[in-house]
């Protein structure tokens, strides 16, 4: 379209992004008309170098203007839980949480506050949680959660290897690879930075051999893959002990390389061969355990430990799950004993990802060198805030257990009210059932959204929030960037939204705080600015990065994680307490907990396979990302819907002794819940397991029954030694519904 046509029609261009939790980040021109986006666009971007849009992306303008968007604050008629809400005005609205948040301080003392922040906004100035954290903080404390629900079993593990959670390559560097694993990784669904898929893809026909291991057939693997290797959920690790029994039977490993920058190989060496409990860790061994062929595993120890450089891509689905962190481990040891740590075309491990440029992760949840671990307890941490005053947290997935369950369980408190923002954790952390029943045993909840969650028809007060497309703010790409983004306002705030910094500005005003939400968004932005050392490095000119809302970081050559420690190790130590990468952690060995021990090694867990529970519920069930969401974002959104039915993947040789035909309605269950989904009966899944994607909306009947099909009404809220949430660790069975 032509300036003047563009003129003639009013509509206006404005350059943004989105701030989902998505993987990626796409560069978006939103066609604004009389405050609706009435079309959109992505990168202009020449090749290569152009960040595609993603199917979610392409999708923003139905989320935006979606009509269930909330538009204005309610409060519960009907019981809770039951969806029932009336209109009432601001006034009223902020008057209930400010009047609950100081009677529950009176009554109770601080302690019974509980603060939900989440993921649902990546920004920087808007995002949710660091306004309610800073008000609550003069306000005089709270309760929040600690542990990353995402990747806690994989930061544990880099912190523990590494010291560092920058365990990335940037994504060019895959042409520089000959073999490429992917270890529980399929980016064409979970994208893994913006156009990580497009180096793949280039990576495969530079000819790079490319061989997936997953218990299903996905999408990356059908575009790339040379070999699929189905592995049976939570085995990982069995398999990759095994390669490395080969490895040194064989002679195959990098001496010189561990030598040199390892510690306490020889004690994993030791456990492998079987010096330590006379099991000698063979293929036959992990063939067993994992129902990968023994011949399957020689081939894939021989084929990575000869072709150099390879990349073991390890990342996070498999890592949540109930001993997590040893496949992350023990991925890294492999890493380390075929020399392919901070190599070009090889990879760290660690399954983190990410670089040091432009990241969105940058500062990690735990500062490297600090024990992971609980500081109080195996139910409590307490860490200092930044005006020393101890806030007690909660493992992210024992959240709703310990509302339950309060100082009688083992909790830091009683807690009476929760506020609630940027989350749907009743749908996304483990056994919704036991979090729905938790939310109504409230005196008090609020929620901050800007749809009628599954977690939000449990609410007390419902604030609606402004979007993305309502703010100004920067944002940042996920892990291999390397791009700022700059998103500018395309609408002004749509029904009567207002966003979360600006409720807790006119919460703290009732509070008698003063001087909470001093300036406007165009100043805070300026500031932050000024403030943010990145930013500064990176961005020459702030009206031009405001202008074409992307600044793009050109690298002189692909980053390499630990690099300069490889190639200069004398001034570059690994920021562990040895300085060399940590195969042994003495760390990890101080802690003395049985589930964490200071090599990585394989061990049963409850609900995997061998739990005496599999004759009852013998299915596995693993819980994906979902490509046409994020998460539950998006769930409303019938353009996406239509993408992807719902489905949980059985394979046909479990379907056909249960009379499950494709498409039928099935129920999948355990003694948490039941759900009820149509059946995708397919060879992409290996037998003995199902797939379930997270984040469909929670939505039981009458009978107790799950309509919505939320796959955390079948997982468990528990986490692993390392602080994993094990939400792919779960059995189940499935029947077809009586109709
Ligand atoms: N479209 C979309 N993209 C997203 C998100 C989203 O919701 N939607 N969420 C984003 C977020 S927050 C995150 S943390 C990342 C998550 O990214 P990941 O954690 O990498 O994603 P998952 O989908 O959980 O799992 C990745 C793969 O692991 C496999 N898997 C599961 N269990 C096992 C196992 O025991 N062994 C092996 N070998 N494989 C296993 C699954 O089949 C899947 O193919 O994705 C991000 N990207
Ligand atoms: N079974 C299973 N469960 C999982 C996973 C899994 O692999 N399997 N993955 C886990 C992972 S990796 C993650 S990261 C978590 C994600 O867990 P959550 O962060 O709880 O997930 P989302 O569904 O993204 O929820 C974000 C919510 O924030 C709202 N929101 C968006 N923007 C704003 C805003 O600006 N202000 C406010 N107040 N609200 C906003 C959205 O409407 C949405 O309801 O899920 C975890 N749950
Ligand atoms: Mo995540």
């Amino acid at each position: 379209m032509s300036t003047a046509r563009l003129k003639e029609t009013n509509v206006r261009i404005v350059r943004a992004t989105s701030a989902f939790d998505c993987g990626g980040r796409c560069p978006l021109r939103l066609h604004v008309k009389d405050n609706v986006i009435v079309r959109m666009e992505g990168d202009d971007a020449e090749e290569p170098g152009q960040l595609r849009t993603c199917l979610r992306c392409r999708a923003y303008r139905q989320y935006i203007h979606h009509p269930e968007r909330l538009m204005y604050p309610q409060k519960r008629t009907g019981p809770k839980g039951a969806g029932q809400f009336a209109r009432i005005s601001w006034d009223e609205a902020l008057d209930t949480l400010a009047g609950e948040l100081k009677r529950v301080k009176q009554s109770y003392g601080v302690g019974a506050i509980l603060l939900m922040t989440g993921g649902g906004y990546l920004a920087s100035l808007h995002r949710g949680g660091s306004a309610a954290q800073r008000l609550l903080n003069q306000f005089g404390g709270y309760v929040t959660h600690y542990g990353n629900i995402s990747s806690e079993g994989a930061v544990w593990a880099s912190l523990t290897q590494y010291g560092s959670v920058m365990v990335g390559n940037s994504r060019e560097d895959l042409l520089n690879s000959r073999l490429i694993l992917l270890w529980g990784w399929d980016p064409a669904r979970m994208i893994s930075g913006t156009n990580t898929m497009y180096h793949l893809i280039r990576a495969k026909e530079n000819g790079a051999r490319v061989v997936a291991i997953d218990p299903r057939y996905h999408d990356t693997a059908a575009t790339v893959a040379h070999q699929w290797i189905p592995i049976r959920p939570g085995t990982d690790t069995a398999v990759m002990v095994a390669m490395a029994q080969v490895m040194i039977r064989e002679g195959l490993h990098d001496q010189a390389f561990l030598d040199r920058y390892t510690v306490g190989f020889d004690r994993f060496k030791a456990y492998v061969l079987g010096v330590e409990d006379g099991i000698e860790k063979t293929p036959a061994w992990a063939a067993e355990i994992s129902g990968v062929p023994a011949d399957t595993i020689v081939a894939l120890a021989r084929t990575y430990a000869t072709t150099r450089p390879a990349a073991l891509m390890d990342c996070q689905g498999p890592a949540r799950s109930a001993m997590g962190e040893q496949y992350n481990r023990c991925a890294a040891t492999l890493c380390a004993m075929t020399g392919n740590v901070g190599r070009p075309g090889g990879s760290a491990g660690g399954g983190l990802m990410g670089i040091p440029v432009a990241h969105m992760f940058r500062a990690p949840g735990i500062p490297a060198g600090k024990n992971p671990f609980e500081l109080e307890g195996p139910k409590v941490k307490a860490t200092l805030d930044i005006r020393k005053r101890v806030i007690k947290r909660i493992h992210i997935n024992t959240l709703f257990d310990a509302i339950l369950q309060g100082k009688k369980g083992g909790y830091p408190s009683d807690i009476r009210m929760a506020w609630s923002m940027c989350n749907n954790y009743l749908n996304q952390t483990g056994n919704s059932n036991k979090a729905a029943r938790a939310l109504k045993g409230l005196e008090f909840f609020a929620v901050q959204e800007l749809f009628m969650t599954a977690q939000a028809r449990y609410a007390d007060l419902l604030l609606p929030v402004t979007s993305a497309a309502e703010r100004s703010d920067f944002m940042r790409p996920w892990p291999s960037g390397p791009y700022f983004m700059f998103s500018n306002r395309a609408l002004a705030p749509l029904g009567e939204c207002k966003s979360d910094l600006q409720i807790a500005g006119e919460l703290a005003e009732r509070l008698g705080i003063e001087n909470f939400n001093p300036y406007g968004e165009e100043e805070w932005l300026r500031r932050l600015f000024e403030g943010n050392s990145d930013l500064k490095t990176h961005v020459p000119d702030y009206e031009a990065f405001k202008r074409t809302g992307i600044q793009r970081v050109q690298l002189k050559e692909p980053v390499v994680a630990f690099r300069k420690q490889i190639e200069d190790p004398e001034n570059h130590p690994f920021e562990t307490p040895s300085g060399k990468i940590e195969i042994y952690s003495q760390r990890a060995a101080d802690i003395q907990h049985p589930l964490c021990p200071p090599i990585p090694k394989y061990m049963p867990t409850p609900e995997d396979r061998s739990d005496p529970l599999a004759a009852k519920y013998p299915l596995q069930l693993i819980t994906p990302h979902p490509r046409n969401r994020v998460h539950s974002e998006l769930y409303k959104v019938e353009w996406l819907r239509e993408t992807e039915p719902h489905r949980v993947w059985i394979n046909a040789s479990d379907a056909a002794p249960r009379g499950i035909a494709d498409g039928d309605m099935v129920h999948v269950f355990n003694d948490r819940g039941r759900i009820a989904l149509p059946a995708f009966v397919t060879e992409r899944i290996m037998p003995g397991v199902v797939s379930v994607f997270e984040g469909a909306w929670y939505a039981p009947d009458e009978k107790g029954i799950d309509r919505g099909g939320c796959a955390n009404t079948l997982t468990r809220d528990a986490y692993s030694g390392g602080g994993a949430a094990v939400l792919n660790t779960s059995l189940v069975e499935v029947v077809k519904e009586q109709s």
